[in-house]
């Protein structure tokens, strides 16, 4: 893709689709390390490994597997994936999580409106998200809906939301109508990057089709942590731990 392209298209609404940002063999690799993981090597793990959906087995949300999982931190750390990403962070990109919303079919949970620097708590908000889609992302199965340009915005009023996995909210929803919000529908291998102010959320999946995504979050190594956006982040995450 052109990154000149990428990069005006990512200054000006806050998310971009990257086609075929990972290779079907690649997709076939993350899926089947994931499948390990879980079934090897979570139970091990301590619980700010995981989020489990309302059936308390089924995972909801995999954290931190740049630190509990050697594989997934070479993935995160590829050179590629780094030097896409270093302009639109205005640095240089430092790996800061890898994660999962696997949103399974029927149980899986929604998010709620949300800005993710709420959570990452940086200043420049100088941070994104790269979310690939390791199913294929459909309009019923809980796609993610962004506010394009809402990240000029800056920070929103939050409130915690009780929702474990996404622990912090907005305190008032976009008044944007969903039909002109945009909707990242993705084939696997696809991804967004989206910008760590830009609202989104996504609703529950009630479908029989998972809705597997893999996220690689950066930041640029000039970024600090604010203070005020923490303080609202602890008070949040200890009443829904761990996220
Ligand atoms: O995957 C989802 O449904 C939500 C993802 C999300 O909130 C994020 O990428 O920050």
């Amino acid at each position: 893709m052109n990154s000149i392209k990428l990069l005006a298209d990512y200054e000006n609404d806050g998310v971009v689709l990257v086609p075929q940002f990972l290779s079907a063999d690649e997709v076939a690799s993350v899926r089947a390390e994931l499948d390990r993981y879980i079934r090897d090597d979570l139970a091990a793990q301590p619980l700010d490994a995981r989020t489990f959906e309302k059936d308390e087995k089924t995972v909801r949300n995999l954290w931190r597997l740049e630190k509990y999982n050697p594989w997934f931190l070479a993935l995160g750390e590829r050179e590629d994936i780094k030097a896409l990403i270093a302009p639109l962070v205005h640095g240089e990109p430092v790996l800061v999580g890898v994660e999962t919303f696997n949103k399974p079919a029927r149980i899986g949970s929604g998010v709620p409106y949300h800005q993710d620097n709420a959570y990452f708590c940086q200043t420049p908000p100088d941070m994104l998200t790269v979310w690939i889609a390791i199913d294929a992302v459909t309009q019923a199965n809980g796609p993610v809906f962004f506010v394009k340009g809402s990240h000029k915005g800056g920070m929103q009023p939050t409130k915690p939301s009780g929702v474990r996995g996404n622990s912090i909210g907005m305190a008032k929803p976009s008044n944007v109508p969903l039909s002109e919000q945009f909707c990242g529908l993705l084939e696997p291998g696809d991804a967004t990057i989206h910008q760590c102010e830009t609202i989104h959320h996504s609703a529950p999946n009630t479908t029989d089709h998972s809705r597997l995504g893999l996220l690689l979050v950066y930041r640029g190594s000039h970024t600090q942590t604010d203070p005020q956006l923490k303080q609202a982040y602890a008070a949040a995450v200890a009443a829904t731990p761990p996220a």
